[in-house]
């Protein structure tokens, strides 16, 4: 959306019960009569349902469920999330473009948005199902000043931040699976996908890409995702903007993110990621490259690194893997 409507619509939001009148937005803007007109024009002709009364203005009765720049925007609390925003009809990943941006110098906390992905990715080079008008398929660039082996911990931080946000975004509770997984009872709502630019041993700038399934009708799902994925819109009974889906997300994530980066690392977060977790206590299959391990997840140490104890009573340190509950 151009900078003039995201204006427009913006004096329309400010004035809900009453009509802006075409003279003050040509002041506003600058422009002309006839360029109001136009840019309303486009504004209805994507969706949003602006009445025109004549010697009066015009007045937003209804907006669709966009989750362009100019509607993440508007009720953003953050101050770093966010406060860059790059959007896409459709894109191939979100995590690739976001790599392009963060390599060519975009700022810590830029957002990529799109309304679908053609190649969205899961970790291991899987797929990961991004139809348009229903998900939250977005990245954040950030630039933590800290050394590689912390990568992965990102991951568990926005783990933490998006349980929190769909548990309040549905009133049901979501629970984490290690490491990126945050599900419903034992369905797959949304996934993480960190990434990684380093310099040496050190961070230069990670990728933290993040798919939820927002307004994804459940039988919207293809056949081998219909038994293990669910969306908020079946957990809650409605369907939840869009927009307002990612803000609540950046506003959880920013003070986790800035108390992991500012006390510490994951040490800080492990309680709270506890209190998320559905993955302590459970007998699970950690699916390693070095193999499976079998046992009770015990415990999460203070690196994010998962502790399982095994049949034979020998704790195994899970640094990576893909979890199944037994
Ligand atoms: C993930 O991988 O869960 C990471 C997903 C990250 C997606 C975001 S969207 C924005 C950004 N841009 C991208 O290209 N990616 C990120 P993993 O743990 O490997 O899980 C992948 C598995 O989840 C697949 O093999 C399917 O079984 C399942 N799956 C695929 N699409 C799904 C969906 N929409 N909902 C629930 N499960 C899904």
């Amino acid at each position: 959306m151009q900078p003039t409507q995201d204006t427009i619509l913006h004096m329309l939001r400010e004035r809900p019960d009453d009509y802006v009148s075409g003279e003050a937005m040509c002041q506003a803007l600058g422009v002309s009569r006839t360029a109001v007109w136009k840019h309303i024009k486009d504004l209805q002709d994507a969706g949003y349902q602006i009445e025109a009364v004549r010697n009066k203005g015009y007045r937003l009765l209804d907006s669709p469920d966009l989750v362009t720049a100019a509607e993440i925007r508007e009720g953003l609390t953050t101050f770093l999330l966010g406060q860059n925003i790059v959007y896409r009809d459709t894109i191939d990943s979100t995590n690739n473009l976001a790599q392009q941006l963060a390599a060519n110098g975009a700022p810590e906390g830029t957002l990529v948005i799109a309304d679908e992905q053609t190649s969205g990715r899961g970790r291991r080079g899987r797929n990961w199902f991004s139809p348009p008008h229903s998900g939250v398929w977005m990245s954040l660039i950030l630039r933590p000043n800290l050394p590689l082996a912390h990568a992965a911990q990102i991951t568990l931080v926005a783990a933490v931040a998006l349980a929190r946000a769909l548990t309040r975004l549905t009133g049901q509770t979501a629970g984490i699976k290690w490491p990126n997984d945050i599900l419903f009872q034992k369905k797959k709502c949304c996934g993480i996908l960190t990434e990684m630019e380093a310099d040496h041993d050190q961070i230069h700038h990670l990728v933290v890409g993040i798919g939820i399934n927002v307004n994804v009708p459940e039988e919207d799902f293809p056949e081998e995702l219909s038994e293990i994925a669910t969306s908020l819109q079946a957990v809650k009974g409605n369907k939840i903007p869009r927009a307002k889906v990612v803000q609540t997300v950046l506003a959880e994530f920013e003070p986790l993110y800035r108390r992991y980066v500012d006390n510490g690392g994951f040490a800080s977060i492990r309680d709270d990621w506890k209190a998320q977790s559905i993955t302590i206590g459970r007998d699970i299959v950690a699916q390693t490259a070095q193999g499976e391990i079998r046992g009770k997840a015990l415990d999460i140490d203070e690196f994010g690194v998962l502790l399982v104890e095994k049949e034979d009573g020998q704790v195994a340190k899970i640094y990576s893997a893909d979890i199944l509950f037994a």
